[in-house]
């Protein structure tokens, strides 16, 4: 039995953080990071289930075609990713009335759409990149006994030599996309890639205000990085963690982005909602190519 503690359930029964009950979450799951892009997917859906905030945590349930999906916003950063798959997997597949872990587990799969910075000169501001493999400069997967087990040790090993082995604070974990979810995905208006996964927005991808870098070229190491035809293609701030978690659960992950800058010829879109938008609409046409 989990106890009171380590499975936190609010006084009506929902779950501490997002406040969702079960029943509640869809077998397809769309992770946004600002809540407001949850009202722009609320615009595309029909049967509208529920609308719930707590936090950054806004979460809806409705229909887009004839497919039930669930959305959900993270916020930004990996520990949100923490919170929101663990919750969300607790939600389907642990018993909150008598707290056990069921025996029969749901599979969920959980896409992804977020804004991003490119590192490559030849993917523009306004591209589309999904995410083949998520590389973690945080250290989040090495907390989990499982963590090693869904690491792609083969470009984990690269990584760490890319980053400079001797580095006592960053050991790079690799963890691969679901190969289902990215042919549904995948087409000629995206770009595929390696995506890192920085735990933060400023130094830690290499932006200096008032405060240096410790990795001197990091940025430049990682954009000419190449092997077996796979390249760096962005950073980002969730996705390793929401495919090591995914993989640890059961679950299928995939993360597509909007370049809304790029890092190497200094370009950027501010303006980008309607970019967003364009993009949602893009991954749900896509997921929903088989229903009526
Ligand atoms: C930083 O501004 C945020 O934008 C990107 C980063 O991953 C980080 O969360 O993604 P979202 O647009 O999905 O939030």
């Amino acid at each position: 039995m989990i106890l009171d503690s380590e499975l936190i359930l609010n006084a009506d029964g929902s779950i501490f953080h997002l406040h969702l009950r079960p029943g509640q979450v869809a077998d397809t799951v769309i992770l946004v990071g600002d809540p407001k892009r949850v009202d722009v997917i609320e615009s595309l859906f029909s049967d509208i289930e529920f609308k719930i905030a707590n936090r950054e945590y806004v979460s809806m349930t409705g229909k887009f075609k004839d497919k039930r999906i669930t959305v959900v916003s993270t916020g930004v950063g990996i520990g949100n990713i923490d919170i929101v798959m663990n919750e969300l997997d607790a939600l389907v597949n642990i018993d909150f009335e008598t707290r056990e872990i069921k025996s029969k587990k749901r599979k969920l799969e959980f896409i992804r759409i977020g804004t991003s910075g490119s590192l490559q000169k030849h993917i523009p501001v306004n591209s589309y990149v999904i995410s083949e493999k998520s590389v973690g400069f945080d250290n989040l997967l090495y907390f989990y006994e499982k963590g090693a087990e869904v690491v792609n040790e083969e470009f984990r090993r690269l990584l760490r030599i890319l980053v400079g082995g001797h580095s006592i604070f960053l050991n790079p974990y690799v963890v691969d996309a679901s190969e289902n979810l990215l042919a549904q995905l995948k087409s000629a208006e995206t770009f595929t890639g390696i995506t890192i996964t920085a735990p933060g927005f400023y130094v830690p991808q290499g932006r200096e205000l008032r405060l240096s870098k410790k990795l001197d070229g990091i940025n430049n190491k990682l954009s000419l990085f190449e092997y077996h035809g796979y390249q760096i293609t962005n950073y980002e701030m969730e996705s390793s963690a929401l495919y090591g978690l995914s993989k640890m659960l059961g679950h299928d992950a995939i993360a597509i982005c909007l370049i809304i800058a790029n890092r190497l010829n200094k370009k950027a879109n501010k303006n980008y909602r309607k970019n967003v938008k364009e993009l949602i609409t893009y991954v749900l046409h896509k997921i929903t190519a088989d229903e009526s």
